[in-house]
């Protein structure tokens, strides 16, 4: 593992960030605007609903039911400003060491940069070897998909399975569901992600060893779920084709440790490789898109690739006015630092997108949960918010409750497409106009809700009346689009990823590290050896953890 060299590539920030004059201004602002209600902000300005919306990569975002009038938004901006947002962008673009506690350039918009541009990291120009591991993708890839890609005993392979955990799991795993409409449907493609063996034996349980390959995607090949996995997979394998040669049929790697594939026993051939400065959670267009390229086939792979590179190019150049990752992130700022909400709740209104919140878990979290600034000073404002949901309109008939009585401010983004990709009409009309038809009607529900008044002229009973007033005010953003294709889910992912860089470069902290998650696997590998039965009787941890250890190895013993 490389060991932390701190070396601040940008110039420090001239003062804190709850020090700066546009902070300032924000506080004062936000106790004058405390009480502003959305149905005010409307009835002032009706064009309120288009003025506060922006396009860009394929993508509408409707802002307006937000709680932000336009000095908020100006002051938001001047925010970005103090904060060298602009500056901090063109440093990550540009191949600098922004990841400074692994001192690492960030570039995984070099991923899907166009054959022929170039991206210069310490003068050398990255887009080529990028377009060599896309060449080398397309080719495997069109070989399995064609069925000449043969297993050891002749068949060909029809079963993929993807074993990686964290950033080389979600992506894929998010991105194939989203897909799904566009890929070959005879391929039968699993994911393993937990060591949980239940899932690997319930993933391989119906499939034929003979005609099931594997992707071991692991960036270090060393994460300890993933060997594991890796492992039992070798195993289930050479169990029934009986010969260590099949390795080579069987399995392909996608890593940056090309020593211990090749330990493992998967030649450089079969051997995917990506770069230092991809980081996990951003490596879905590295080769860690291996898995999908197979689902969805090697055009489709570059539309998508094509789609991200519109929304990196729409943030690198649009002023910050009108840019949708650097709104996104200010309006979101303004939710957590200053109205005090902990969460977003993200809504697609799309079942192919059913992973899309749990792939943005990890986006968000693990990018801005982080208490300490880039030079290691704790933090003394709120950074990024739990980031959760699931489809609509599922969520209506379960969690939405809360957000629309419940005493929490929850700001959520709302996702939708206006064509939809399997039209289905029926006596109580077209699918898909109900389905949107919920989409719009919770936005303006969430933002004006229902007065005391309006309840009662509807003739609800007084007692029962308060029970049926909404407050309104709960502020949303609307994604729109035409349909979900593979360009536009590119530009989406893209959305959510520069999101998350501004607001990480506002919070002075670095969105690209992620000690937590190598805290788990350092302690995680100090406990194994004790759960044996025959380990030494002696544990050294805290009372509460010798006990659950003793007691589990008792209960493993008998
Ligand atoms: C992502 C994190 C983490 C990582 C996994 C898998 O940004 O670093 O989720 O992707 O821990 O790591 P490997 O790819 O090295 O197996």
């Amino acid at each position: 593992m490389t060991q932390p060299v701190p070396q601040p590539a940008l110039p420090s920030r001239p003062a804190r960030l709850t020090t700066l004059p546009a902070w300032k201004a924000l506080e004062a602002h936000h106790q004058q605007t405390v009480s502003l209600h959305l149905r005010e902000l409307f009835a002032a300005d009706a064009e309120r609903g288009e003025r506060l919306s922006l396009e860009a990569a394929g993508l509408y975002l409707d802002y307006s039911k937000n709680l932000v009038a336009d000095e908020t938004l100006a002051l938001l901006l001047q925010l970005a400003r103090e904060t060298g947002v602009e500056a901090r962008r063109d440093a990550m673009f540009t191949g600098e060491r922004i990841n400074t506690t692994e001192d690492r350039a960030v570039l995984h918009t070099a991923l899907r940069a166009p054959r022929g541009s170039e991206v210069l990291l310490d003068g050398h120009d990255v887009v080529p070897d990028v377009h060599q591991v896309l060449d080398r993708m397309s080719v495997f890839v069109e070989q399995v998909r064609a069925r000449t890609w043969l297993g050891h005993t002749g068949k060909p392979i029809i079963n993929v399975v993807n074993i990686g955990i964290g950033g080389s799991d979600l992506g894929p795993v998010m991105a194939c569901r989203a897909l799904e409409f566009y890929s070959d449907r005879q391929l039968t493609l699993r994911f393993v992600s937990n060591v949980d063996g239940s899932e690997f034996v319930e993933a391989v349980r119906d499939l034929n060893p003979e005609e099931t390959l594997f992707i071991v995607s692991s960036k270090t090949f060393t994460t300890q779920e993933t060997m594991a996995n890796a492992q039992s997979a070798r195993a289930w394998s050479l169990d029934a084709l009986k010969d260590e040669a099949a390795v080579a049929r069987h399995f392909v790697a996608v890593s940056t440790n090309a020593d211990a594939v090749q330990a493992f026993g998967i030649d450089a051939a079969s051997t995917f490789g990506f770069w230092d400065w991809v980081g996990g959670r951003y490596s879905l267009t590295s080769a860690i898109g291996l898995s999908l390229m197979l689902a969805v086939g090697p055009q489709h792979y570059f539309d998508l690739l094509a789609g991200f590179h519109d929304m990196d190019e729409h943030f690198r150049t649009a002023p910050l006015e009108q840019n949708m990752p650097v709104l996104m992130a200010l309006i979101g700022l303004w939710h957590t630092d200053f109205l005090g909400a902990q969460t977003l709740a993200v809504l697609p209104y799309d079942h192919y997108l059913s992973q899309f919140p749990a792939y943005l878990q990890q986006l968000d979290m693990e990018s801005n949960g982080k208490h300490v600034t880039l030079t290691g000073e704790a933090v003394d404002y709120q950074t990024g918010p739990v980031i959760w949901g699931q489809p609509g309109t599922n969520g209506q008939h379960a969690f939405y409750q809360l957000i629309h009585q419940g005493t929490r401010l929850i700001p959520c983004d709302f996702i939708g497409f206006i064509q939809t990709l399997n039209p289905l009409g029926g006596p109580l009309g077209h699918h898909h106009d109900l389905l949107m038809a919920n989409v719009f009607a919770q936005t303006e529900a969430l933002a004006f809700g229902k007065t005391l008044e309006q309840v009662l002229a509807e003739g609800v009973p007084g007692g029962l009346a308060p029970h049926r007033v909404f407050e309104g005010n709960r502020p949303t953003n609307t994604l729109l689009a035409d349909r979900l294709t593979p360009r536009v889910l590119g530009a989406l992912i893209a959305l959510y990823e520069h999101k998350v860089f501004v607001q990480g470069a506002v919070w002075n902290i670095n969105s690209f590290d992620q000690w937590g998650v190598e805290l788990g696997k350092v302690l995680a590998g100090r406990i194994v050896p004790e759960l044996s039965v025959r380990a030494e009787p002696e544990l050294s941890h805290d009372s509460s953890t010798n006990a659950l250890v003793r007691r589990y190895r008792a209960g493993r013993g008998s």
